[in-house]
Formats: C-alpha cells, structure tokens, sequence
C-alpha cells in the first residue's frame, strides 16, 4: 500500500492582493513583492506559483542579460527560503499588443509580440529552476464572435503549443481552461478542449491542463469531474483550487466557502487519484474579501489550505466499506446521508 500523500501547498503573489475591483481603488497598501517570499513557509506553504513578471518586473524593457540576472536571484532567494518554483505563466493580458489576445490576436504583430514574451517566459522557467509554464489563454476569446475566424484561432493555439514544445525539449505546458472573464467568450474554455490540444500536440506528455475550481464552476461544470477527467488521462498538472458562488463574476472565495460538498468531492478525486504522490502541488488561487483589514492579509490562504487538510481527514474516515455496500445496492439515497451526516460530523 502506498504511504498517504503528504501534501504540499503553492500559491501566487498576487493572491496577496491591495483588494482592487473594477468599482474602486486599493483599500491597503501594497506589501511589497521581494516580502512576499519570507512569508510562505510561515503559512504552511512550499511552493510558489509565479508570473513572468513576477520574477522579473517590466521585462518587456529588459536585455536578455538583465532578465536572466533578475531570474538568478529570485532563484536564489527561493532557495535560501527552501521554496520550489511550481510554474511560471506568462502575463499575456497587460500590454498593449495583447488588447485582442496574444496568439490568436488578428494582427500578426501582436501574435509576434506574444511568441517573443513566451520565450522570455520559457527562459526565465528554465532559469529559476522550474519545468512548467502555465498558459492561461485570458484574452483568447472574443467580446463579438464574428471578430476572429474560431476554427484558425485553435490551430493558432496548436501551433504555439508546438513552437513551444520545440524551443525547449524539456518544458511542460499546462494548459488553465476558462470560459470567459476577461472575454464574453474564451477558446479552451475546459479540461477537454485542453488535453485535445495535448493529444494533437507533437509532445503530449509534456502537456497538460491545470484545473480551477472557480473556472469549471464558470463553465457550468463540477470541478471534480474535470480533475478526475485530467487524471484519467495522467494530465493533471496542476489545481487550483478556490471556489465560487454560481455563474457571476470570478470569485476566487475560499475553498470550500461557497460548496464544502463540493470540495470535499475534489479532495476526493484528487486522494483517489494519487495526486500529489509524485510531487504535485496543492495550488491555491483565493482572493481575500475587499473589507479585509490587515497588511498584508493572509488568513484567506491560511483558511483555504485548513480546510484543504480538514476534507482530506473527512475522506481519509469516509467508510469506504460503507460506500462500496452503498453502491452496490445501489442505495445512493443512503450514500447521499452517509456523506452529508459524515461531513457534519454527525
Ligand atoms: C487567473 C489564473 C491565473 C493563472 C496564472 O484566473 O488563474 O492565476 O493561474 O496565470
Ligand atoms: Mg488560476
């Protein structure tokens, strides 16, 4: 019998947030970045989600010399701090050049400039010691959909997977779906549209898909039958998991905030699958409430990652003896009470 998985957490800088929305301006000061790192371990956290420029600030106005100093140091920051570098994603919704997306943008300019970032974004991976980009495709979508041609855009996206694939011969691309927000309507908008394009890839093994909670709930979709989808093809990559109250603008609550049952059925998923057994990490993507006092704030990941760990005890004593009589008299009304007292507590 293999040894029960012991988790590790990751989560991004930008989950330490100034508490903006699009209503109104910061409510705290910002923490600054290069702080940021100190406080990971402190929170029971071992690995580091990060954008491009989060290791290396304004690198659109860098020399190749000067991003790969940038990048030598916050390697070495993370290595005095005993943190692991889980992926990298580059930040392909800022710039100017990415205003109608990045590689399916109608013009080709702007296509270039989003194919240089990338390769930036691969360096900078590579430097800092870490093998996984992460593509979030935020603006790969449209607001009309008459304003790109759908059926060129996937091959656009094909392409880069395998321009991407072809660059460095040992990256992985893990591929984060969502339906919309940024755009009405984005390309790749679930976990199937992502492993289709790891399949038609030259390299499927070194793509896969990164799951969000909230984002599967955008797609009208459980979240724990796109992570159970992705592992049934070894495609996981990565979680990120928060949640989110029904189809409305992207949450990022605390897991289990909105749906405990929910979660737990994610744990689940994520237990039975194996996931983390070989290193995978338990990636947070949670936002605090814009009335939260405190700088900088962290309990919203210090909550997430507690009730993270209580749903792996509540599956962990899951009869599971139980559950198997349960199915196999087919008496799901029975199932459905064994869970719902077992996660009161009753
Ligand atoms: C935004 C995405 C982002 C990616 C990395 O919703 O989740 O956090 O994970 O670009
Ligand atoms: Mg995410």
């Amino acid at each position: 019998m293999t040894a029960p998985t012991k988790y590790r957490f990751s989560f991004g800088p930008w989950n330490i947030s100034e508490g903006a929305d699009p209503f109104g301006p910061d409510v705290r000061p910002a923490y600054p970045h290069d702080r940021k790192w100190a406080l990971y371990k402190r929170l029971g956290f071992d690995g580091v989600q990060f954008h491009d420029d989060d290791v290396v600030p304004e690198l659109d106005t860098l020399t190749p010399a000067q991003i790969a100093r940038r990048a030598a140091r916050i390697k070495q920051t993370l290595a005095n701090e005993g943190l692991v570098p889980e992926f990298v994603a580059p930040r392909l919704w800022f710039a100017k050049q990415t205003i109608d997306g990045a590689y399916t943008a109608n013009r080709a300019k702007d296509r270039a400039y989003a194919w240089e970032r990338t390769k930036k974004c691969v360096d900078i991976t590579r430097a800092i010691g870490c093998r996984a980009i992460v593509l979030w495709l935020a603006r790969e979508g449209t607001y009309v959909r008459e304003a790109k041609d759908a059926r060129l855009a996937y091959q656009r996206l094909l392409d880069t997977v395998n321009q991407v694939l072809a660059y460095d011969p040992e990256v992985e691309i893990w591929i984060e779906p969502k339906p919309n927000e940024p755009t009405d309507l984005a390309y790749v908008p679930t976990a199937g549209h992502a492993v289709a394009l790891a399949y038609a890839s030259r390299d499927p093994k070194r793509v896969k898909t990164v799951i969000e909670s909230a984002h599967a709930l955008l797609a009208n979709l459980d979240p724990s039958d796109e992570m159970a989808f992705a592992l049934a093809h070894d495609k996981l990559g990565s979680v990120h998991l928060n949640d989110q109250n029904g189809l409305k603008y992207d949450q990022d609550k605390n897991f289990g905030a909105a749906n405990l049952r929910a979660a737990f059925n994610q744990v689940r998923v994520l237990e039975e699958g194996g996931y983390g057994q070989r290193g995978e990490f338990v990636g947070l993507d949670v936002k605090t409430m814009r009335t939260q006092a405190g700088r900088p704030v962290t309990a919203h990941l210090e909550t997430s990652r507690r009730m993270f760990l209580h749903l792996v005890e509540k599956v962990r004593t899951w009869d599971r003896a139980r559950v198997e009589d349960c199915r196999a008299r087919r008496d799901y009304e029975a199932l459905e009470r064994y869970t719902l007292e077992h996660l009161l507590g009753v």
